[in-house]
């Protein structure tokens, strides 16, 4: 792909590689600070492409030698390429050798090759291979690997790569080797290599076709009894995959390894999965049930990978979320399928929709807003983003909706007889679905439908109901339409599948079905009514769109009582609360003190908690408060201290008005036997965290130390890190003074536990700002001998937690946030730029803050954009937001 303008590479512009390489043997002698990289490969032209130079990518490397078949070649350096122009003509294959070095104890952007806890990690997905050898670094050019791994025993005494071990031994100078072979072709985004002090826990399965395999989890030796729970998700992974799609794993060797220097979550090379340890290590006494859920869901998302993204890949970056946005939908289902019944199915659906509408949403409405398939980028690292995950994942559950799940099934089955072990496109997903099913809505509406890869911003769909009591007539009159948003002013219509529900105002369901939206206005009509029905619209939350319609407080009521679908359920009370919020914080002069929450909604919450049909972890999803920031993106204009304001005087009135109730449910939930993090005693503890959190919050406002001093003692007595951490949070939340001591034990009692520190160092970057006290506390928490900047776990707990997870403490009058947040910004973009990039979108929506705030951000992030030498991916963040 050529470089246009400004670094900016199109979509459009794909052309197949000049060169192919069929075969990789590379051999690594393993150093810290300078490793040796002899890369042998087999190349040949590309018939299908015009004669041209050979064009390698390369970063960071020393270059040493340079072979064609054996012997010299001229070659030259062309930004950051290794130009070869006097290649053997003709399509027969060559060789070409290329001996480099590079240091990976210096490697501070844990990209390509580096030394973590003095073990070696590669991370390659999407530009670090060429950071290791030079290579046509892209994912269309898929070759067969050799790899062989030399280093010192005594240091690295395990040795792994993708694929099969066929040779192991020591070498005479206290050195060993290690030979891999993959048996697969893959891109060169899915190497992987791993060399340290590693201890494994292993387990060996048969496979529902018999074939016997070996799954592996490795850690530090210190971390063996965290590996459980990993490698229960593992085994499940692979057993659903097989159940569900016919999907076997196709290696006799499965291996996850856990790093603490990671940039992302975790990574699906070839039969060698590098993990974050906060996706691998989990114990009772050391990780929550959050914690535990998004094991199993990362876990089973890097393998679903080996078939969707490794088995099929993608032609180009601008397809990414044909093997993303795919493997979310294939974690969100697994996750649903092990959570069990329908209703703890809900519970796992409001949460992902909850991510979606506070992470995406605003993303497809600000600077940074694209395309499920992008058509241009800068830097790659930054479209790994909620749009191309999460609304990626949206776009095919609505494939499914459209297709049944019987038809999506043998849609991914066409998908992969058409397309197994090649490198593909969005466009051949979408066909191989609609092509299995071809009576389906998808089919018929194939083209339409793509324009959610295609077109960027967040549907809106107006909805307006009317009833003709004289004829029993309903007439329900949908309208779609979409934001213009960069490069795309004009937006055809989608394909909305809409889930709907008509009940009656007592309750009862008339109708339900499934409509599907095609064109910008649609009426359905509904006869026979006897009275006006309460619509319950996009039920499940059947698209990614948002819902506007006008309903009543009435008829929200109606819904969050009786609706059959638990997702609009719960949609109705967060209405209720939104509702509520908008008006308290349009309303000029009204100080929070004087807000006070009316007696039908505080009712309704009360009859929620004391349900007795109701899951616990519904309840507490129904009985939290929308975040700040989706409050925030239903306003033009943002004040956010005013939101955070607004929003904790109603959490102190619904602590303070429900207090028998609070109480009751702590009293009813609190116990739960042996920890397991199954989804009935995880709600239980989620609730029971829920309810002491409010109880302290009503002590604070009544001044009673009653329940502050459970909340302690709690905190002391816990026999598992959720019930620990909640009342920690408990006393953090509601500013108690108890809250100190409490925080001091912690630390003290997990000093030698990253992970916990990382909570602990959260808790107090995203607690509520009370009078600007976070930021002082921040910086002081920098201070602290357990921070470091260069462990990104450990830069997001604290720098993260409070720029992107703290809107009411860091939106400051006084712009004293958005200094902070521009030196870290160019600090970090020094050490890490991934890391950096992420944390400069903490800044997107500035242009809806209110004033002084609105032009404070504006500065800040001109300030960022004035430094010269910033990494390519801090610039495309910057430049997007100030355009
Ligand atoms: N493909 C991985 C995520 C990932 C992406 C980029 C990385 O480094 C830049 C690392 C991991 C996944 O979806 O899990
Ligand atoms: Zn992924």
């Amino acid at each position: 792909m050529r470089e246009g303008h400004n670094n900016v590479i199109y979509r459009a512009d794909y052309q197949e590689p000049a060169f192919w390489i069929d075969t990789v043997d590379l051999c690594f002698d393993l150093d810290p600070a300078k490793t040796r990289v002899l890369n042998r490969m087999k190349l040949r032209r590309n018939p299908d492409v015009m004669p041209q130079p050979l064009r390698l990518d390369g970063e960071e490397l020393n270059l040493a030698r340079v072979l064609v078949n054996g012997q010299g070649t001229s070659f030259k350096m062309e930004n950051n390429q290794l130009v070869l122009e006097n290649l053997p003509d003709g399509f027969e294959p060559f060789d070409l050798e290329i001996f480099t070095t590079c240091a990976p104890a210096k490697n501070t952007k844990l990209s390509g090759l580096y030394v973590s806890n003095d073990s070696f990690f590669t991370q390659c997905e999407a530009e670090g291979f060429r950071r290791i050898t030079y290579f046509l670094d892209r994912p269309d050019v898929m070759a067969s690997y050799t790899v062989l791994l030399r280093a010192d025993k005594k240091a690295y005494p395990v040795l792994l790569s993708n694929g099969n071990l066929v040779e192991q031994g020591d070498m005479d100078d206290g050195r060993h080797f290690a030979k891999w072979v993959d048996p697969f072709r893959k891109p060169s985004y899915l190497f992987a290599l791993v060399a340290g002090q590693l201890v494994a826990r292993e387990q060996r399965i048969k496979s529902r076709a018999g074939n016997e395999h070996l799954l592996q989890v490795y850690v530090r030796p210190g971390d063996l009894d965290k590996t459980e729970h990993a490698m229960n998700s593992l085994m499940a992974s692979v057993a659903w995959d097989e159940a569900r799609f016919g999907l076997t794993l196709d290696l006799e060797r499965f291996m996850i390894v856990a790093t603490s220097d990671f940039n992302m979550g975790a990574m699906e090379n070839k039969g060698l999965n590098i993990f974050n340890t906060k996706y691998v290590l989990a114990s009772q006494a050391t990780a929550t049930d959050t914690d535990f859920g998004n094991i199993e869901s990362v876990v089973g998302h890097e393998y679903f990978h080996n078939w969707t993204g490794n088995r099929i890949t993608c032609r180009d970056w601008f397809q990414l979320s044909l093997k993303e946005g795919l493997t979310v939908f294939r974690d969100q289902e697994f996750s649903m399928d092990l959570a069990g019944e329908a209703s703890a199915r809900a519970v796992k659906r409001i949460e992902d929709v909850r991510v979606l509408r506070t992470a995406q949403f605003p993303e497809d409405a600000g600077p940074m807003a694209h395309p499920v398939r992008p058509d241009q980028y800068m830097e790659i690292n930054n479209f790994y983003t909620v749009t191309v995950y999460e609304k990626g994942a949206e776009v095919v559950r609505m494939m499914q909706t459209l297709v049944g799940r019987d038809g999506f099934a043998s849609g991914m089955k066409l998908y992969f007889e058409r397309h197994d072990g090649h490198a593909v496109t969005c466009d051949d997903f979408a066909q191989a679905i609609a092509d299995a099913n071809p009576e389906s809505k998808l089919a018929q509406l194939l083209p339409q439908f793509k324009r959610w890869y295609s077109q960027a911003g967040t549907p809106r769909v107006k909805a307006v109901g009317h009833y003709d009591a004289a004829s029993g007539i309903y007439n329900l009159t949908l309208t779609q339409s979409c934001p213009p948003t960069a490069g795309q002013e004009v937006k055809e219509p989608f394909v909305i599948p809409i889930g709907l529900g008509l009940l009656g105002a007592d309750g009862a369901e008339l109708s339900h079905g499934m409509h599907v939206l095609t064109e910008a206005t649609e009426t359905l009509t509904f006869p026979g009514l006897q009275a006006a029905p309460v619509p319950s619209i996009l039920r499940g939350f059947s698209a990614p769109v948002i819902l506007e319609y006008d309903y009543t407080d009435a008829e929200l009521l109606t819904l969050l009582a009786h609706d059959t679908d638990p997702f609009n359920r719960w949609e109705a009370g967060q209405r209720l609360a939104v509702n509520r919020a908008l008006g308290y914080i349009g309303q000029d002069g009204l100080a929070a003190g004087d807000i006070r929450l009316d007696a039908p909604y505080i009712e309704a919450m009360r009859t929620v908690l004391r349900d007795p049909k109701l899951d616990a972890a519904f309840k507490e999803l129904a009985l939290t408060l929308p975040a700040e920031t989706y409050l925030g993106e239903q306003l033009d204009v943002v004040d956010p201290q005013r939101i955070h304001a607004v929003r904790e005087a109603m959490r102190e009135q619904l602590a303070g008005a429900l207090y028998d109730d609070w109480q009751w449910a702590f009293e009813t939930h609190k116990e739960n036997g042996a920890y397991t993090p199954d989804s009935v005693s995880s709600g239980r503890r989620a609730l029971t965290g829920l309810a002491l959190t409010n109880l302290c919050l009503a002590a604070r406002a009544s001044g009673d130390a009653v329940w502050p001093g459970k909340a302690l003692q709690r905190f002391k007595d816990a026999s598992n890190m959720t019930d620990r951490f909640n009342a920690l949070a408990a006393l953090v939340t509601s500013g108690h003074e108890l809250a100190g001591q409490a925080l001091q034990r912690f630390h003290a009692m997990f000093k030698d536990e990253a992970l916990v520190l990382d909570k602990w160092f959260a808790l107090q970057a995203g607690a509520p700002d009370r009078g600007g006290n976070v930021l002082p506390a921040v910086k002081q928490l920098m201070k602290h001998p357990d921070f470091s900047l260069r462990n990104p776990n450990r830069a997001r707990s604290v720098i993260f937690s409070y720029c992107s997870a703290n809107p009411g403490g860091f939106h400051r009058h006084d712009a004293a946030g958005y200094v902070f947040w521009s030196e870290r910004v160019i600090e970090l973009d020094s050490i890490n730029p991934q890391v950096a990039a992420r944390l400069a979108r903490a800044l997107d929506r500035w242009k809806k803050l209110a004033e002084p705030m609105r032009g404070a951000a504006r500065e800040a992030i001109a300030r960022v954009a004035a430094k010269p030498d910033l990494s390519n991916d801090v610039r495309e963040v910057v430049t997007r937001a100030l355009a």
